[in-house]
């Protein structure tokens, strides 16, 4: 059966590629398909919201060159608390240049990305390319790959052939491309009769998630995790300032109220869909 009907940990056994073999089995054993994306300038404030959240995620989502006082300790710490709390790393930092170009930006300068990050995603917009690129640093490091085929904000440009042609360029690389960032479930979109779609599995994260909100003031739309795990067929919630607000001296007491809602919330949207 397709994918989204199976439970994670039945996916999880069968995933060909590791990130996504691990991603899979600790929201099976952790029951969530929760992401909280960390959107804040402080490591002080970064550090307490993941303190908070970690044990009810599947994943952190980073974009790292936001922290102000950054500092190599700040990737030693997140690695450790990925430990502790069991969630992998999705640094959000959307490559979109030549192969040649994102295989040193992945690897190199002050983040060094490929070092830490579990899972990284890439516009689809270079073309093929960018997934050669990436994957010669990625695949040694047993990483995986998202490709943006949706986006969540009002008037994306990421519509109808580019999305089905995203969904062709990892179809093409299902050893390092191991989902979407998209609204919708993507597998065997785009596929012709001929094309082997057979097995395919790829994971669906999907950003603008919120309960009380349907927007902000830039573009940004929310949708609830009912609409995007049971109606449109998810896996994981990516949920930010519904979170944590503003993210500026948070208050951890609401944040782990908050991550609880949003995971109890996630969760009982894809129980509902695997049993139905
Ligand atoms: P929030 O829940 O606070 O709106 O944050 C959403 C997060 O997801 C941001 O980090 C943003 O960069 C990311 N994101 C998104 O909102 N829409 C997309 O289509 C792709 C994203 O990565």
């Amino acid at each position: 059966s397709s994918p989204h009907l199976q439970t994670y940990n039945e996916r999880a056994k069968k995933h060909a590629n590791k990130a996504a073999r691990a991603l899979l089995g600790v929201m099976e054993e952790k029951q969530s398909n929760l992401s909280v994306s960390v959107d804040v300038t402080k490591s002080k404030d970064f550090f307490d919201i993941i303190e908070a959240v970690g044990p009810h995620v599947c994943l952190i989502k980073t974009h790292i060159d936001i922290l102000e006082d950054f500092d190599p300790t700040v990737i030693d710490r997140l690695r450790e608390l990925s430990e502790k709390h069991k969630f992998l790393i999705f640094e959000d930092r959307k490559f979109a240049d030549i192969g040649s170009t994102v295989a040193l930006q992945y690897s190199k300068g002050i983040y060094k990305i490929a070092d830490w990050a579990h899972i990284t995603n890439a516009h689809a917009v270079p073309g093929p390319s960018i997934i050669t690129g990436l994957a010669s640093v990625g695949i040694p490091k047993d990483r995986g790959l998202i490709l943006l085929a949706e986006m969540s904000s009002k008037g994306a440009l990421t519509t109808g052939s580019y999305t089905e042609d995203a969904v062709r360029m990892a179809r093409a690389r299902r050893d390092f491309v191991i989902g979407f960032i998209a609204q919708h479930r993507m597998e065997g979109i785009g596929a012709s009769d001929t094309d082997n779609i057979a097995g395919e599995d790829f994971l669906v994260l999907a950003p603008g998630v919120g309960l009380d909100a349907t927007g902000d003031a830039m573009g940004q739309q929310y949708r609830t995790p009912e609409q995007v795990v049971f109606e449109s067929g998810c896996d994981v919630i990516i949920v930010g300032r519904g979170i944590y607000g503003k993210g500026e001296n948070v208050d951890t007491r609401e944040v782990l109220k908050q991550a609880q809602r949003y995971q109890a919330a996630g969760w009982e949207a894809y129980k509902k869909r695997v049993q139905r």
